[in-house]
């Protein structure tokens, strides 16, 4: 269970009675703290400032929708962009407004944006963390501030423990022993050793952590794979490409490639092919993901096996937002289903990504 979870005590300080009819029109306003703070504040200012000349002092705006303020940490996969725009979509739906901040890639532009939306006094923040660690400074603020904080995608690591309230995501490490499992049974009757090569996510990230250790895991069963080399390749398709051609360069021979995302294997499979290598037959590719790029590739038979990495949770997320703010019971860990594509399945079930 989580052990970061923000007390009871901090939920309830933060609880609107509220049902939400429809999830498109409250019946009872919500006003931020910190927005209700302000309008006082200007009520207060405007009554002394005017008061004497007997004019009257403007309403304060009340704002009747909840307010989310969510920092995406970039634009660098196809994943990351069916996240962004699923949450998009569920927001508007579910009558959420939402503040959306896009950090490019950088923990830093990530804290900034953190830091805006206390300042704004959203009531929600929630946000997916690039790497795990380096957030305790802003989620103790947001906490000083009242402020619940969900992990959305990613997880963190804190020194201190009550920094967030929930975590929606997926299981990486399970991710990662999906593809160990699937390695294991496509060369059940094959002798060692065997070779593999990893394209890592982006260093220091909860993705790439799981899916790299979940691989290792299953591997300790099976003592014939060999993990001859891994690189960074950070989720990005240009960065799979580099990193392929420094496996060739350096590791020729392999058996399989293991890409902790499409985008990066969707890059190296252009080098193979470049190379005069064929991804259909020369060698085994195992990704995560299972976006567009991937389900296609799976299809063309360049792809063997694809883990599925579920991005579609703004629905759910929505939902958590809601809960947290009325005060109603929620879970503090979500869990996404996720399955497994091979090029054993029949295609037509395969599902369709935008
Ligand atoms: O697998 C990758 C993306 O955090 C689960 O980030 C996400 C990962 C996803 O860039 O494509």
């Amino acid at each position: 269970m989580i052990k970061n979870a923000l007390t009871t005590k901090d939920r309830t300080e933060r609880t609107v009675p509220i049902v939400p009819p429809g999830r498109t029109k409250r019946t009872v306003p919500i006003v931020s703290p910190f927005a209700l703070f302000v309008a006082l504040l200007a009520v207060c200012l405007a009554v002394l400032t005017f008061g004497s000349c007997g004019e009257k002092a403007e309403e304060p705006v009340i704002q009747d929708r909840i307010v989310l303020g969510f920092s995406q940490l970039g634009d660098e996969s196809e994943w990351r962009s069916s996240s962004s725009n699923d949450v998009k979509r569920a927001a508007e739906e579910a009558g959420i407004q939402l503040m959306f901040e896009n950090a490019q890639q950088n923990q830093f532009n990530q804290i900034k944006a953190i830091r805006s939306f206390i300042l704004k006094g959203v009531d929600v923040i929630a946000f997916c963390p690039i790497v795990e660690e380096g957030w305790d400074n802003v989620l103790e603020e947001a906490k000083a501030a009242g402020i619940p904080v969900i992990l959305v995608d990613r997880n963190i690591k804190a020194e201190t423990e009550g920094l967030y309230c929930a975590f929606i995501g997926s299981d990486f490490h399970g991710e990662g022993v999906k593809a160990g499992r699937w390695m294991a049974k496509r060369f059940a009757g094959a002798e060692g050793p065997i070779k593999v090569a990893e394209i890592i996510g982006t260093e220091n990230s909860s993705p790439t952590i799981g899916r790299y250790e979940g691989l290792r895991e299953v591997f300790k069963n099976y003592p014939k794979f060999e993990i001859v080399i891994s690189v960074p390749g950070d989720f990005m398709r240009s960065k799979g490409k580099e990193c392929m051609e420094e496996i060739l360069e350096k590791a020729p021979d392999i058996d399989i490639l293991y890409a902790h995302n499409d985008d990066t294997a969707m890059g190296a499979i252009e080098v193979l092919e470049e190379h005069g290598i064929s991804p259909e037959s020369d060698l085994v590719i195992v990704s995560v993901d299972a976006q567009k790029s991937g389900l296609e590739a799976l299809r063309e038979g360049k792809i063997n096996c694809l883990v599925e990495c579920n991005p579609y949770i703004g629905d759910d997320l929505m939902d958590l937002v809601f809960k947290i703010v009325s005060g109603e019971p929620y879970p503090e860990m979500t869990f996404v289903e996720e399955k497994v594509y091979t090029d054993k399945d029949d295609f037509s079930t395969l599902p369709i990504r935008p």
